[in-house]
């Protein structure tokens, strides 16, 4: 198949903030008295800030009011800038730069596609922006991830169409937002967890632009 276009997921897959995102619903759930594992943590990734604190309080078996809940994700959310605000270049994923040099070099477009309202801070923090010609995060969509509304809107700012895009994911309902908006993804991380996608890479250390025409 021909690949025009690749749509990059942020969390997870160029930047490893998953970590700082657990640390900081970890610290809230510790702060509401109850333990919050890795494990449990899986469900929050690629999923919006306050459906993740939803996902959080079920856990918890805690019942919170909408003022709560809006003082308690500006809680998470400044907990995790604090985070990220040392955040160098040097936090790239390993193989990430090199597959992104290849892509420009082998004039294949390249997006973000991101649940975070705060992938553009990223993104600058990273010294990245000059690798993707659009970034549609979670400022400027409205139905979060399995929705593929992020990738869609991706695909149209580059103007390709979906089947000739492929998604670069970590979280299954960005598995999902991918396939149910009729692109070919690859998984990034286990495949136990990322079963659906058409490929799973552990990382992009050795990967390159041909096995994207294998898929
Ligand atoms: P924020 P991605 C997602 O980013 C994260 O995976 C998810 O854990 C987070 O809750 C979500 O962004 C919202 O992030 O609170 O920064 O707006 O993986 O879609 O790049
Ligand atoms: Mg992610």
């Amino acid at each position: 198949m021909h690949i025009k276009a690749c749509l990059f997921d942020l969390d997870g897959v160029i930047v490893d903030t998953a970590k700082y995102h657990y640390l900081a619903w970890k610290e809230l759930a510790e702060r509401l008295g109850f333990e919050f594992t890795e494990a449990q943590n899986e469900r929050l990734k690629g999923v919006s800030r306050m459906a993740s604190l939803n996902i959080l309080l079920e856990i918890g078996n805690i019942r919170a009011s909408e003022t709560e809940k809006i003082q308690m994700t500006n809680n998470k959310n400044k907990r995790y800038l604090e985070f990220i605000e040392q955040m160098q270049p040097d936090e790239i994923l390993p193989g990430v730069l090199p597959f992104l040099e290849s892509l420009k070099k082998a004039g294949i477009k390249a997006a973000i596609g991101s649940a975070s309202k705060n992938a553009p801070g990223i993104i600058e923090k990273l010294q990245i922006s000059h690798f993707f010609d659009a970034i549609i995060d979670g400022n400027t969509v409205t139905n979060a991830k399995p929705n593929p509304e992020v990738f869609l809107k991706g695909a149209l700012a580059l103007n390709v169409l979906p089947s000739e895009c492929v998604v670069f994911e970590d979280a299954a309902s960005g598995i999902e937002a991918a396939l149910n908006g009729g692109m070919k993804c690859i998984g990034v991380g286990h495949s136990e967890i990322l079963q659906n996608a058409d490929l799973v890479i552990s990382g992009f250390i050795n990967f390159s632009i041909d096995r994207l025409m294998e898929l």
